[in-house]
């Protein structure tokens, strides 16, 4: 096989896992994955990334017509890199410090020698004059480090998550270093207008960076920031809604017959705003009853992040609320919430999201919030009612939700009474304009728009 390629994506981890029983990997699903196959298959590109497993890193393999190329951690680094630095620093901090970040050198170091890492195995592989497509906060220091190693790179860098407002990212110890990181890129793209002006406020403060145009001057070139928010293969959710009616219906029947259906799908993470919806529905049935009474909340969670104590401790919380609404106000053949803690496969998945009549998406800060455009997406009939979070990137686009803030539990539980209450007309109406959004800028078109700003 070719060592190099014109086209590298980098990542934390590859879009694979490993299954140890059937000795080989599995592609992940998820529209990020789905987006960039095509494009790596037809480019020859190659990803780099972590397996997610410690001191584990076979040699360059291809899959899935992907060529894969493997980054090894040890586990003191996934420790300090991974769960410490970018879980308990980074992830807290750019998600408007609604948990405490926290702050270790300890954490730092490793965070700088996993980047490195990461930009010495790019440099080796990215052919001459390539484009490199890094991802995410774990590598943020990666395209400037990549720039000294390979000033013949165009690098671009997307950030899947908020950049967060210039005063909370001042906090940050090492707010200089990122700063370089990322300035090293030719295009930096975020998921919404905010966090670009986020980011160039932070840039035009504690970096040499200038304005130029929208975008900046830093070390003399150009830095092109980009608003690219992120979507979902909005084709495939459709075409499998289709086929799964007699699952969702199975699902009606099995746990809320005669009921309406509300939703919530999340990973277990304290910024997606799980006990804060909880908490609206305890409201909800508190003051009104007779329209509760006639819902069924089916809440699945997917494990997450089990390694870092906050996540156990929204774990806990978040069991405790359950068992709580459900004593108080379920009975028999009645349980007011439906508590899953597992990952769901891709048809289970579409069907609660043909089965339910209102979703809830109610982050307390969210770079995009997937969720709700899978939701939308799979709504083929056209109804179905989405109730999204302000705070959720996903609200700048999808304005024909019910949008509310997730920490006002009056207006959550009001919301709640609108939305089961709500005339078909009203509900048809707005999901048409969503689903029709969606349709618009669905995750190809994001690729496209990300790839054409690096190569022009
Ligand atoms: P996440 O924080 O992981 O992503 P999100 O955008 O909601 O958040 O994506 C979660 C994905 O996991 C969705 O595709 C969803 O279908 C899936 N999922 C959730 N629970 C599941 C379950 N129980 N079973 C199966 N699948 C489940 C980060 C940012 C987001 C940003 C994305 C993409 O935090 O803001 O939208 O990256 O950029």
């Amino acid at each position: 096989m070719e060592e190099t390629s014109s086209f590298v994506v980098v990542s934390n981890r590859l879009p694979v896992s490993r299954d140890e029983e059937e000795d080989s990997w599995v592609t992940s699903s998820g529209g990020l994955v789905s987006a960039l196959v095509p494009i790596l298959r037809e480019r020859d590109g190659v990803w780099i990334g972590w397996t997610g497993a410690p001191d584990f890193a076979p040699p360059p393999f291809a899959h899935d017509g992907m060529r894969l190329d493997p980054v090894a951690l040890d586990q003191d680094e996934m420790d300090r890199y991974y769960l410490g630095f970018c879980n308990n620093t980074l992830w807290p901090l750019y998600h408007n410090a609604i948990r405490t970040p926290q702050y270790h050198r300890r954490w730092w170091h490793p965070y700088r020698r996993v980047n490195e890492r990461f930009a010495d195995e790019v440099g080796r592989v990215l052919a001459p004059e390539g484009v490199a497509w890094v991802h995410d906060y774990q590598l943020q220091l990666v395209p400037g480090l990549l720039r000294e190693r390979r000033p013949d790179a165009t690098i671009g860098f997307f950030l899947h998550i908020p950049f967060p407002p210039v005063e909370l990212f001042a906090y940050l110890p090492w707010r200089e270093s990122l700063l370089r990181g990322l300035l090293g890129a030719d295009v930096l793209a975020f998921q919404t207008e905010q966090s670009v002006n986020n980011f160039r406020d932070a840039a035009l403060r504690y970096s040499t960076a200038r304005k130029a145009g929208d975008g900046l001057e830093y070390a003399g070139r150009r830095v092109t920031l980009q608003c690219a928010p992120i979507s979902v293969d909005a084709e495939a959710f459709e075409r499998t809604a289709r086929c799964v009616f007699g699952q969702a219906n199975e699902l009606r029947q099995r746990f809320a017959p005669a009921r309406r259906i509300l939703l919530g799908v999340d990973r277990l993470d304290y910024t997606k705003g799980i006990d804060h919806r909880l908490r609206a529905i305890q409201t909800f049935h508190e003051r009104h009853p007779e329209d509760a009474a006639n819902t069924v909340l089916m809440q699945v969670a997917v494990p997450s992040r089990e390694g870092v104590l906050q996540y156990a401790e929204q774990r806990e919380r978040v069991e405790r609320l359950v068992s709580r609404i459900n004593g108080e106000y379920g009975g028999p053949g009645y349980t007011p919430v439906v508590y899953m803690y597992r990952h769901l496969e891709f048809e289970e998945l579409v069907a609660a999201y043909v089965a339910a009549d209102v979703m809830l998406v109610t982050p307390l800060c969210d770079g995009m919030n997937l969720v709700a455009k899978e939701y939308v997406a799979s709504r083929t009939s056209d109804d179905g009612l989405l109730v999204l979070s302000e705070f959720a990137g996903a609200a700048s686009e999808l304005t024909d939700a019910l949008l509310i803030n997730p920490l006002n539990l009056d207006e959550l539980a009001e919301t709640l009474r609108h939305a089961v209450r709500i005339s078909p007309s009203e509900m048809a109406t707005r999901m048409r304009s969503l689903r029709e959004t969606v349709r618009r800028n669905d995750v190809y078109r994001w690729s496209r728009a990300c790839i054409e700003a690096l190569e022009t």
